[in-house]
Parts: structure tokens; C-alpha cells; sequence
């Protein structure tokens, strides 16, 4: 299996070279990537699209299984490969090691299960479990069936379960019994019981039990993973899809209440992906560059810290790195279980060679004494990586420097959900690196930078700043949001003219370097997660005493932004801090314990427009302590609360 290097770019001039073709030729230079995969049969047609509709479709009239490509071709020269290294939360217990070609019957073998219940290609399926191998053997599972996978975030409450299952009426849940996240046990199944009186489309639930504490099951309904094997053949051959076929479904905060379920296809994401996956970490290839003199005697390990229910874990934890051949790790826990040097005791373990994860983490990590991570040996590591947010100055120093001793280079990789695969990044070792920029589009993406009035910041070596679009299609992007096309238009394809719209600004200094300046939306990222304003606004209006809210991000050490709630209460009811404990335990309940607001402030009022518009830039000015220039209140329709709420900020 010789993918993983015949996709890679191997020096500058050759990135040159891709980028310039990909742009005078994208989809000769896309179908030269897809043929190094394995099609029943080719596709029809490369590339049709048209950003009005919007429509796009890639490798039309391909047939494949991603699970193929990500397994069976593996077997004749990886089968005894591991494919993942599991790290448990508790470092007592055992890793797990598990070969492609163990991987692969392990995935056939449950995928009989999914059958044997009833789920048929097109069947949506939501996971809802821990980091843990079954979470990925469930996902190939349903991929090599044709059935389409959402998974929800462990962390995230039952109200936000049901919500997402009913959305795209999912027939089977998958989750585990309980799992521990450092000393903290985490009831997923109870969880799950409390989503499941409200979702009438799940038929069935599979249940692995990850502890041996005992687990409500429901008679008929509730069935162990363990089980349901016993009683499944183990052979299950891949079913053929359709390169537009539906993989997965995964929802991201959008900027009103409820959350945008984006809709991953098939073909064009393993594509992208894997393309992606090959060049910006250069797994393999990089010893024999010499990028730190040394001579390659064990295969590549990479790890993603990121969770399996975010876009990053689906993408660059599962379907890239297996499709691409090489050892990805999961780990269960957290980086403060033990203590603060957990992950660097994994890397020293496992001899990592490649470290992903999110500026949050470098952030809570540099402020812990650096003996932990000086006592454990990392010079394993060559290649290290971020994404999820903007990596300010200090935190990249502080990577740079304790982790990557200086010399393996730093992949700040921007991208979305809905873009499917990285976007903006270095390519580890091939082009150079800058602290705080994500710096060049990788081939295939034509990024621009779009001025207030909507016309294109054209690139004519001088630096510029704007808000981020994209002009043509590329092979991993959202198709739709699942049921709601209008909504997929308006949020992506409204706000320019024949470009989507990425919702961040960033800067692009005068030698084409992008620097992604953060949200330009009501999207608030905390700790590397996306959460929208409106659904935690809607979560603390929930409570009886309280007439409105508003929420915005403000600076914050670590979580890089932490949420500011302003709440105006109903007359009679009195501001105190039970009041302000019951607000952010009702927001942990309603959406999850990410969302909780760091500071409540009680208001008499919040500044509108005279249209009736929460002023959320004023607000976000108070919150940052960053009053001097408020700007025009005049044209307010209350400017005295302004006085008022900065008086009493906290
Ligand atoms: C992959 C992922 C997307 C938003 C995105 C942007 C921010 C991601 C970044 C970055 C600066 C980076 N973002 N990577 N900002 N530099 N390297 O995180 O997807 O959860 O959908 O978030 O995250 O604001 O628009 P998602």
C-alpha cells in the first residue's frame, strides 16, 4: 500500500507546483488524487456545482466503501500493523493495540450487528460514547453498510441527545453503560434514558458495557454490544455506494437555537481527507527528510487529543489516518488525570511521533510547572499540531519550545465542521511555519479575503484584512445541513455573491500568509469547542426568574474565550448567588457543562437598537474590560443601562 506516498508533497516547489495546477485545473488535479483509492467503479463526472443552488457534487457516479479503503486495501501489507493504540483514562490499566487486520473483523463483526437489528443502508445511527475503539469500530460499521452515523458528543446532556436524534430520525443508539473521565464516573446510559423518552424513532439500543456496574436496560430495546456478537456472522462484505451517498451527520452550533446538522458524503471526504492527512503531518515520509536527523526504525505513531464527537476526531483521529495506513491513537481521559503530565507520559510511552491537539489544552498545560513535562522523554516527537481556535503568540512559544525542543514544526491547522478537512496550514517540514498564522491554502482551496462592502480583497502583495471566504468547491465540504437546505444557503452562501462564507475574519499578510482572526458571528469558541450564543441564551431564559439574556465570549487564560451571561430578571425576583448557581446548573443540564457561563451578571437592562436587537458588541466590550471606546450608544434605545451594566461588570 503505497497511498500514503505517492499523495505526498515532498518540498516547496512542489506544493507550488500542486497549488498552481489545482487552481488552473481542479478537477484534473482532484481526479489524479481520487485514482489513488480504491472505486468499484470510476466516477461519471469530476466536479459539477453551482454555489446558486447551492449544489455541489464530486466523483458523481463513482462507486466505492470507505471502509475499503480504510481496511481491506490495508491487508496484504499492513495487516499486522497496529491501526489504533487505545490509552484507557486510568494508566493502570492496560493499552489496548489492535491491528488493521484485526480492525477490519472487528468492524465486519459488528456491522452483522447493526444489520441484524434492523439497520439498512440510509439508516441513521447516533453514537453517544466514550473514547473508546468501539466508538470507531461503530462508525466503520456503519460505514460498511451504507448506513449514516451522528454522533453526539459524550459530554453533551440528553436534551441535546434527543434533539439531534429526532432532527434526523435516527433508528439505533449506540453507547456505553458509564465511563470515567479522570475520578469522575460519566452515566452515559442514564443519560441516554432520559433522551430516549422523547425520541420515538430509535428502535434499538446497543449498549458496551465499559464498567461492571450494573445498567438499566429496557427489555426488547436494550441489548450489550458483547451479545449482540455472539450472535452475528463475522464476515460482512462492504456495501457499494455512491460516491454523493451520505456518510455522517454532524451537528455544529449555528447562530440561532437550533443546531445545524452538516452532511458529509462519501467520496470527495476520503479524498480530502486523506490528502490532507498525508501532507500537512507527513506521517512517514518525514524521518527520511531527516527533519530531525533521525533514521526511521519504527513506524509513525500519530495522536489527535481531540474527542471522536467533534469533526477533528471524525476526520484526523478515524477515517484519514486508517485510510492513509497509519497507527492512530485514542486516548480515554483527560490531560489532568493523574496530573498535568499525562499527555507527555503518553507520548514518552508510545513514542509519538506526531501530537495534534487544541490550543486550550498547550494553554492549560503551560501553566502547570514544566517539570512534568521535562521528566518524560519527548524526543520521539516530530511533528506537532493545532486547531479549533487561534493560537496566540505565547502558547506557540511554549509548544515550540518544551514540547517540540524547537525543531519539529508546528501545523496550525485551520478549518470547520462544515469544510470537512483542513483548509489553511502548513505542511510540516515542506513549508515554513509562523507563529499565530495557519499560513498557505493547501491545493485545492481558493481562499479570499472579502472587504465590508462585499467586494474581494484581491491579493496584490500587500497585507489585508477582511472576512474569510472560499471561491471554488473543494472535494470534503458539507453538502447540505440535514433537512434544511434553505438554512445550509443562507448561513453559507448568502452573505457573497458565488463564495461560501466561512463566518471568521482573518488577515493576510503581503506574502499570502493567512492569520485567522476569530469569529465574526454570534459563534463563541470555548476551550476549542463551538458554541452558538442563541441556544445558551435560550437554556437561561428557561428559568422562571429570569426575563433575558445575552451571552458573549470574553478573554479568558485558558479556555482562550469563557461566556459572560447578562440576565435581566422579572420584577420581584431577587439577584443573588443561588440565583447565579442556578443558572449555570440549568445551562450544564440543558446543553452541557462546556456551556456554563464563567461570570453571571444581573441587569437591570440590556442595551438594544431601537429595532429591539441585543447590542451584543457593546456587551462584548464590557465583558473584555475594554471600555474606552463603546462607540455611538446614542442610537439606543435605553443608552442609560450602558452606565449602569459597566458600573456593576464583573
Ligand atoms: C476543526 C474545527 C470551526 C471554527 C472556525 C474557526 C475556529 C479552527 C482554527 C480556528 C484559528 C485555527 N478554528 N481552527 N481558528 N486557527 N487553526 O475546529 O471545527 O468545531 O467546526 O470550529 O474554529 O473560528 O470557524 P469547528
Amino acid at each position: 500500500m503505497k497511498v500514503r506516498d505517492t499523495l505526498q508533497l515532498r518540498s516547496f516547489a512542489e506544493y507550488k507546483e500542486a497549488y498552481n495546477q489545482s487552481i488552473e485545473n481542479p478537477e484534473e488535479f482532484w481526479a489524479s488524487i481520487a485514482e489513488k483509492f480504491y472505486w468499484h467503479k470510476r466516477w461519471d463526472t469530476i466536479l459539477e456545482w453551482d454555489f446558486k443552488k447551492p449544489e455541489v457534487k464530486w466523483f458523481k457516479g463513482g462507486k466505492l466503501n470507505l471502509t475499503e479503503n480504510c481496511l481491506d486495501r490495508h491487508l496484504d501489507t499492513l495487516g499486522n500493523k497496529t491501526a489504533i493504540i487505545w490509552e484507557p483514562n486510568d494508566p493502570d490499566e492496560e493499552s489496548r493495540h489492535i491491528t488493521y487486520r484485526q480492525l477490519f473483523v472487528k468492524v465486519s463483526h459488528f456491522a452483522n450487528v447493526l444489520k441484524n437489528n434492523g439497520i439498512k443502508k440510509g439508516d441513521r445511527v447516533c453514537l453517544y460514547m466514550p473514547m473508546i475503539p468501539e466508538l470507531a469500530i461503530a462508525m466503520l460499521a456503519c460505514a460498511r453498510i451504507g448506513a449514516v452515523h451522528s454522533i453526539v458528543f459524550a459530554g453533551f446532556s440528553s436534551k441535546a441527545i434527543a434533539s439531534r436524534i429526532n432532527d434526523s430520525q435516527c433508528k439505533m443508539l449506540i453507547t456505553a453503560n458509564e465511563v470515567y473521565r479522570g475520578t469522575k464516573p460519566i452515566k452515559l446510559k442514564e443519560m441516554c434514558d432520559e433522551a430516549l423518552k422523547e425520541t420515538p424513532s430509535i428502535e434499538t439500543v446497543i449498549v458496551y458495557r465499559r464498567t461492571v456496574e450494573p445498567t438499566p436496560m429496557k427489555e426488547g430495546r436494550d441489548k450489550f454490544w458483547y451479545d449482540e456478537l455472539q450472535k452475528a456472522e463475522k464476515e460482512c462484505p462492504a456495501e457499494v455506494m455512491d460516491a454523493e451517498d451520505l456518510l455522517f451527520i454532524l451537528y455544529t452550533s449555528g447562530s440561532t437555537g437550533k443546531p445545524k446538522g452538516m452532511v458529509h458524503t462519501i467520496g470527495g471526504y476520503m479524498v480530502h481527507t486523506t490528502y490532507t492527512f498525508a501532507n500537512v503531518f507527513q506521517c512517514d515520509h518525514l524521518a527520511a527528510a531527516g527533519v530531525k536527523g533521525q533514521v526511521k526504525s519504527v513506524p509513525d505513531v500519530y495522536w489527535c487529543s481531540a474527542d471522536i464527537g467533534w469533526i477533528t476526531g471524525h476526520s484526523y483521529i478515524v477515517y484519514a489516518p486508517l485510510a492513509a495506513g497509519v497507527t492512530t491513537v485514542m486516548f480515554e481521559g483527560i490531560p489532568s488525570y493523574p496530573d498535568y503530565g499525562r499527555f507527555w507520559e503518553i507520548c514518552d510511552k508510545l513514542d509519538v511521533t506526531h501530537f495534534y491537539t487544541a490550543p486550550t489544552a498547550i494553554r492549560a498545560l503551560a501553566k502547570q510547572s514544566l517539570d512534568l513535562v521535562n521528566k518524560h522523554d519527548l524526543s520521539s516527537i516530530k511533528v506537532l499540531g493545532t486547531v479549533g481556535e487561534p493560537i496566540n503568540e505565547e502558547a506557540w512559544h511554549w509548544y515550540n519550545d518544551n514540547i517540540g525542543k524547537g525543531n519539529s514544526p508546528i501545523v496550525d491547522t485551520w478549518w470547520q465542521t462544515e469544510t470537512g478537512g483542513i483548509m489553511i496550514s502548513p505542511l510540516a517540514g515542506i513549508t515554513p511555519t509562523r507563529p499565530t498564522f495557519a499560513t498557505l491554502p493547501l491545493p485545492g482551496i481558493q481562499p479570499a479575503l472579502m472587504d465590508p462592502e462585499g467586494n474581494e480583497l484581491e491579493f496584490n502583495s500587500q497585507s489585508a484584512e477582511g472576512r474569510l471566504a472560499i471561491k471554488f468547491p473543494w472535494p470534503s465540504m458539507a453538502r447540505t445541513i440535514y433537512g434544511d437546505h434553505q438554512r445550509y444557503k443562507e448561513v453559507y452562501f448568502s452573505t457573497y455573491e458565488n463564495m461560501y462564507f466561512t463566518g471568521d475574519g482573518a488577515y493576510r499578510d503581503a506574502t499570502g500568509n493567512y492569520r485567522i482572526t476569530g469569529r465574526v458571528d454570534d459563534v463563541v469558541i470555548v476551550s476549542g469547542h463551538n458554541l452558538g450564543t442563541a441556544p445558551i441564551e435560550n437554556a437561561i431564559n428557561e428559568h422562571l426568574a429570569v426575563a433575558e439574556s445575552a451571552i458573549v465570549g470574553f478573554p479568558h487564560d485558558i479556555k482562550g474565550t469563557a461566556l459572560y451571561a447578562f440576565v435581566t430578571l422579572y420584577d420581584g425576583k431577587e439577584p443573588n448567588d443561588a440565583l447565579r448557581i442556578e443558572i449555570r446548573e440549568l445551562v450544564a443540564k440543558t446543553i452541557g457543562p462546556i456551556a456554563k457561563p464563567d461570570k453571571v451578571q444581573f441587569v437591570s437592562g440590556l442595551p438594544k437598537t431601537r429595532s429591539g436587537k441585543i447590542m451584543r458588541r457593546i456587551l462584548r466590550k464590557i465583558a473584555s474590560k475594554d471600555t474606552a471606546n463603546l462607540g455611538d450608544t446614542s442610537t439606543l434605545l435605553n443608552p442609560d443601562v450602558v452606565q449602569e451594566i459597566m458600573d456593576k461588570a464583573l
